[in-house]
């Protein structure tokens, strides 16, 4: 069975512009997946300890006929080969790859989170997944992405204008 998932894209270390760039390319030859869409790059203040350089995010939207464990971890692979270390919780990091959504599926076991917990919440994971989704994407448990966008308060994300290569 083929399932969209939407997977985040992360970095405020090591040139983050080149860093997403990497990932796209990267999730562009995941096994029994096809990517679909990749949303503009979204810079903003990191969350997390201590002064942290801002991050570049972005979304990108699969079909993918893996299951989630195996998309989980074949999405850490790529963390792992763009050099990712893990220290401290919300640490900076070279890249961040979340599973947002896996169709309409939850999950909660003891490594795998879905829909991603503090998605809801996030203006760097809700205007790019905006971007690339229709105007219906209505998430488990019923609420729609627009809903979430007006709840949000005002931010200072910023939308760059340089697009991501899906190729
Ligand atoms: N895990 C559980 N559910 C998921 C999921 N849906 N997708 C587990 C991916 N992983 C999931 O992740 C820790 C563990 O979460 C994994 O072993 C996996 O089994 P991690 O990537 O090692 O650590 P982390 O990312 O530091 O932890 P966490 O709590 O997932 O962080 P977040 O919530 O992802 O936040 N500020 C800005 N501006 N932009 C950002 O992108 N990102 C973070 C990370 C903090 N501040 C940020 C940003
Ligand atoms: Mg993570």
């Amino acid at each position: 069975m083929i399932t969209p998932a939407f997977v985040a894209i992360g970095s405020n270390l090591g040139e983050p512009p080149r860093q997403l760039q990497r990932a796209v390319s990267a999730l562009a030859t995941l096994p029994a997946s096809a990517l679909q869409q990749v949303s503009s790059m979204y810079r903003s203040t990191a969350i997390g300890p201590g002064e942290q350089p801002d991050y570049l995010n972005a979304v990108a939207l699969l079909h993918t006929a893996l299951e989630p464990d195996a998309l989980l971890l074949a999405l850490q692979s790529i963390e792992h080969a763009q050099g990712r270390e893990r220290g401290e919780r919300w640490g900076p990091r070279t890249l961040d790859l979340d599973l947002l959504l896996y169709g309409q599926q939850e999950i909660h076991s003891s490594h795998l989170t879905v829909p991603h917990p503090r998605m809801h919440e996030r203006d760097f994971v809700l205007y790019p997944l905006r971007e690339i989704s229709n105007t219906s994407l209505v998430l488990p448990g019923g609420k729609d992405i627009d809903y979430l966008l007006e709840q949000l308060p005002p931010g200072e994300l910023e939308k760059l204008p340089d697009p991501l290569r899906v190729q």
